[in-house]
């Protein structure tokens, strides 16, 4: 099964863009704690992942402290020049997802920050979360590539940062 070509769906890609970074990231959470078995990352070998370079961008984040973890994510989501923010935005979209993947797998295995007990989404992600349980699996991973694209910083179309001297 290949799922490449599936049309974008600008307009839920626009509201998960214009909700707060964490609830961005709750609800990406909710996302994968709703898909379940249904990720197999055995699967395509002629697509674009590689995921040895998804593994130690996952390797490094593991070995930081949870708040750390946490600012990590805040920066992917909110685009924010950072170490990982960089080495994460010189990979594709598809091994940035496996990488969203590896995060989501810690936080099953407590390795990565949990979501705190009890938290909850507003109604607006809430009911994009709805939105999103109705595409079929191709429409959801032609989502998941749109928004996880254009996370973390494109390291060729950023100069270098003096501030940060990345
Ligand atoms: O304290 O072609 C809050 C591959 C609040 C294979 C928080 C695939 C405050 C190749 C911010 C909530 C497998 C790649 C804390 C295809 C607070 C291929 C923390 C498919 C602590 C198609 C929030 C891959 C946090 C797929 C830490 C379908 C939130 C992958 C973290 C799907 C959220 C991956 C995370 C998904 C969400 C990953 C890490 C849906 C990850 C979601």
């Amino acid at each position: 099964m290949t799922y490449t070509k599936t049309d974008s769906n600008p307009s839920l890609v626009q509201s998960f863009q214009s909700l707060d970074v964490d609830q961005q990231l709750a609800l990406f959470w909710f996302v994968y704690k709703g898909m379940g078995d249904s990720i197999t990352p055995a699967a395509p070998g002629a697509s674009t992942v590689s995921p040895e370079i998804a593994e130690s961008l996952f390797n490094q984040v593991k070995d930081m402290s949870h708040d750390e973890q946490l600012q990590v994510q805040r920066d992917l989501v909110a685009r924010k020049n950072s170490l990982i923010s960089r080495e994460y935005g010189a990979m594709s979209d598809t091994t940035k997802l496996l990488f969203w993947y590896r995060l989501a797998q810690g936080m099953d295995n407590q390795t990565i920050v949990p979501v705190p007990p009890g938290y909850e989404l507003t109604s607006e992600a809430n009911s994009l979360l709805d939105e999103i349980k109705k595409l079929d699996f191709g429409q959801q991973i032609t989502f998941f590539r749109d928004i996880v694209g254009p996370m973390g910083v494109d390291p060729n179309a950023v100069p270098h940062d003096s501030e940060t001297g990345l």
